[in-house]
């Protein structure tokens, strides 16, 4: 798996990552997920692949505890395939135990679509999810039929607004009004905020201006090696970027 780090402003530091899966063929070609992902989903392979990506990110957090070299929060991926697993939590609480992962150091992050077909479930899950040690993500956040008062019920910790929000900001009324929404709904439940998706300074102005201070994109990082990214990790934006230039240099070489 690849990955990429969430930055956050406030601080000035690039703090946690989400792992993202890539395939890379024998002649070395990296295939994105949006390649793959629907053949998967149609084979109903897709549960496997989650479960792979999670078991690599476990095995990764436990060679850098070992090591002892410093771990930060991973999140990973999971698909509606994978959430509806009847032995879903028992699965991932099994591997996590296996690995022996603190609590804390993952994150699952579940896409909005899965979150608004059944709340009861979700939020049954949510609950079991968290209650083994686990932090909890909603991914494509504004994409879905969100109802906003909703969060009031799940407790995740994060919310991930889509990248299609911060494409919008800067063009379009309506996306600003969802943003500043969003927003401010989850301040008021104290959730954090996470814009997802981010390429210019023009789109880290707008987010600022609201305040939305956590942001992952292609203008912090690309998705990179894990072993570059935890380089990464912990590090002020100035030393990341420095660090992911000489990467690049490296890779040209
Ligand atoms: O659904 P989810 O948010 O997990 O999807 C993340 C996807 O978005 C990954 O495939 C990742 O490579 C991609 N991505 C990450 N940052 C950016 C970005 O700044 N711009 C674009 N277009 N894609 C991004
Ligand atoms: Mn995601």
């Amino acid at each position: 798996f690849r990955s990429q780090p969430k930055v956050d402003l406030q601080t000035g530091m690039a703090t946690q990552a989400e792992a993202l899966v890539r395939w890379q063929t024998d002649e070395g070609l990296i295939i994105p997920p949006d390649k793959f992902i629907p053949i998967f989903e149609k084979k109903y392979l897709i549960s496997s692949l989650d479960q792979y990506v999670f078991k690599k990110v476990c095995a990764f957090i436990r060679r850098r505890l070992d090591a002892g070299l410093p771990v930060n929060t991973i999140s990973v991926n999971v698909s509606r395939l994978q959430f509806y697993n009847s032995d879903f939590v028992k699965t991932y609480e099994d591997i996590k135990n296996k690995f022996r992962i603190p609590d804390h150091l993952l994150e699952i992050e579940i896409t909005e679509s899965i979150a608004f077909d059944n709340v009861t479930f979700l939020e049954k899950t949510v609950s079991e999810l968290k209650s083994k040690g686990f932090l909890i993500s909603i991914d494509d956040f504004g994409t879905g039929y969100s109802s906003l008062t909703y969060l009031k019920h799940l407790t995740v910790s994060t919310i991930k607004i889509d990248q299609s929000f911060v494409r919008g900001i800067l063009v379009n009324k309506d996306d600003i009004a969802i943003l500043h929404g969003i927003l401010g709904m989850a301040a008021a439940f104290q959730r954090t905020v996470i814009a997802e998706g981010v390429e210019t300074e023009n789109q880290i102005k707008a987010l600022n201006h609201y305040a939305c201070t956590y942001q992952q994109g292609f203008y912090y990082a690309p998705t990179m090696e894990k072993d570059v990214l935890m380089k990464v990790l912990g590090s002020t934006l100035e030393e990341s970027r420095i660090t992911i230039e000489e990467e690049k240099l490296k890779m040209k070489r």
